[in-house]
């Protein structure tokens, strides 16, 4: 017969964590619950600041009622942005530019725009395709495109003037835009001393999977050529 009497010390064991669990439900720290009035302190802020810089405002007052129908047209906004980033020395050399695209007349309106701004804003996240996403997403009010864009019966397309890097792949995967399309890729962005991180051929796969169109090399000498550019004239700062 088998002895189901329960070992001693093991018994111990388990009434020592059930302790240790209720302990954990007391507030640890009192001050909490005045929360509210707690004021903020120097090394411990609870706030980010992201910026675009201020020529983007033009860039996308220029821009906003034109409509767009080919992919070339749409990349040429993201290559631009990723230009005038190097010229105007506001950050690395990527631009991205989100689309809000009618499927029925299949007609695009440019939407949002993001640059790299990991160097100005010291934060490593700040890639083109995030600034787009946060900015984008915080004018539609919503943590996915795809969500606040069936009840508009529209898609968000986003341009990005190279391929993601590793960071970048999921934040696009997780931000609901129906199409990526590329200009530059990993390779080009890896030939002027950039890491992309680990992307393969799988995490595009996954991408479809999810829903998200995938388009590469469109207009990729044009924005290949502002990659090289920033490569002898600009800072890598992941090298
Ligand atoms: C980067 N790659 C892309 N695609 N975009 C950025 O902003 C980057 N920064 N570093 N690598
Ligand atoms: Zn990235």
């Amino acid at each position: 017969m088998i002895d189901v009497t329960p070992d001693p010390v093991a018994l111990e064991s388990i009434v020592k964590e059930g302790d240790e669990e209720s302990k954990v439900e007391e507030p640890i720290d009192k001050g909490l619950a005045s929360e509210d009035s707690e004021e903020e302190i120097d090394d411990h802020p609870t706030s980010v600041i992201v910026t675009l810089p201020k020529w983007t405002t033009q860039f996308y007052r220029q821009r906003k009622k034109k409509v767009y129908e080919t992919e070339e047209e749409m990349m040429k906004v993201a290559m631009e942005l990723s230009k005038i980033n190097c010229e105007r020395n506001t950050g690395g050399p990527f631009g991205t530019a989100i689309f809000e695209h009618d499927p029925k007349t299949k007609e695009s309106k440019l939407f949002t725009v993001g640059v790299n701004r990991v160097v100005p804003c010291s934060n490593s996240t700040l890639h083109g395709e995030m600034t787009a996403i946060q900015f984008g997403q915080q004018k539609i009010g919503s943590f996915s495109f795809n969500e606040a864009g069936a009840r508009k019966s529209r898609e968000y397309h986003l341009y990005t003037s190279c391929a993601p890097c590793c960071q970048c792949l999921g934040g696009v995967m997780w931000s609901g835009v129906s199409k990526l399309v590329c200009g530059a890729n990993k390779a080009d962005a890896e030939a002027i001393g950039f890491d992309e991180g680990p992307v393969f051929d799988q995490s595009y796969v996954a991408l479809e999977q999810a829903g998200c169109t995938v388009v590469m090399d469109v207009l990729r000498d044009e924005c290949k050529s502002v990659l090289d550019w920033y490569g002898s004239n600009g800072e890598i700062y992941n090298p």
